[in-house]
């Protein structure tokens, strides 16, 4: 499966490529996975998000691999498997092999994030590192060579629909300030919603994580919500 994963500079600054919604599957219905996956992608979502965990590093167990490789098949758009793990060398192996594209490992999580990260490379997936909510963007200064994504938790991470913690706006024009140039896209996960996401945008982030908040809600059909996210955001972008 090809696709870009360049995000940045001015001439990728377009609503269509370089804006991009992530559904966070954990968020959907878990006896109807295939059938939203399908109507996602009709309603425009650009990557599935899997939020896997292992009841360690975060006290919560939802999704698996499994989930991944079941789905895999659905759609050709990017799967992220976002590995909520302790020591994640062992599940990484298991996240490639089950077909997601960019593997993202938690910072905190990591005896040798140099070596998870060129796991990762080794497998042919591209890499991510997020960070938790009071750990410091300048923790991945060392590691931008090896870095894809940077993913900033806006949450205490674990479950969907906790509180938006507001010092993370710095942390993302930080994180985005620190990328100098490389092609390294800024995410965000938590909380993210019609209230916050233009600011989240116009700090730097560009790949916008939706759960219970931006995305799975009883009131606004799918293509509504993301077509609205992706003019808030839109309008957000930092043109500098
Ligand atoms: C949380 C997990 C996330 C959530 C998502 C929920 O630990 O990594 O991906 O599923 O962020 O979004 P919301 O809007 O319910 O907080
Ligand atoms: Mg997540």
């Amino acid at each position: 499966m090809e696709y870009t994963f360049v995000n940045a500079n001015k001439i990728h600054r377009t609503r269509e490529n370089f804006l991009v919604m992530s559904a966070s599957m954990m968020c959907a219905d878990s006896g109807k996975l295939a059938e939203t996956v399908k109507e996602l992608e009709q309603a425009g979502i650009d990557w599935f998000h899997f939020d896997i965990m292992d009841g360690r590093f975060v006290p919560n167990i939802v999704m698996s691999h499994q989930h991944v490789k079941d789905l895999r098949n659905l759609t050709e758009k990017p799967f992220e498997a976002h590995l909520m793990v302790e020591n994640p060398e062992w599940i990484i192996e298991k996240a490639a092999e089950s077909g997601a594209d960019i593997i993202t490992i938690h910072y905190e999580a990591c005896k040798d994030l140099a070596a998870a990260l060129k796991k990762i490379k080794s497998l042919g997936r591209h890499t991510g590192v997020a960070i938790n909510p009071e750990t410091p963007v300048a923790a991945l200064k060392n590691s931008l060579d090896d870095i894809d994504m940077i993913t900033i938790m806006c949450v205490k991470p674990g479950f969907a629909g906790n509180k938006f913690v507001e010092h993370v706006y710095p942390k993302i024009k930080e994180a985005r300030d620190m990328t100098g140039g490389r092609p390294i896209r800024i995410g965000v996960d938590g909380n993210i919603g019609r209230h916050n996401i233009e600011k989240i945008s116009s700090s730097g982030a560009d790949v916008f994580v939706l759960g219970t908040t931006g995305l799975f809600r009883k009131d606004i059909p799918f293509e509504k919500s993301i077509s609205q996210m992706k003019d808030l955001a839109f309008s957000g972008i930092r043109q500098d």
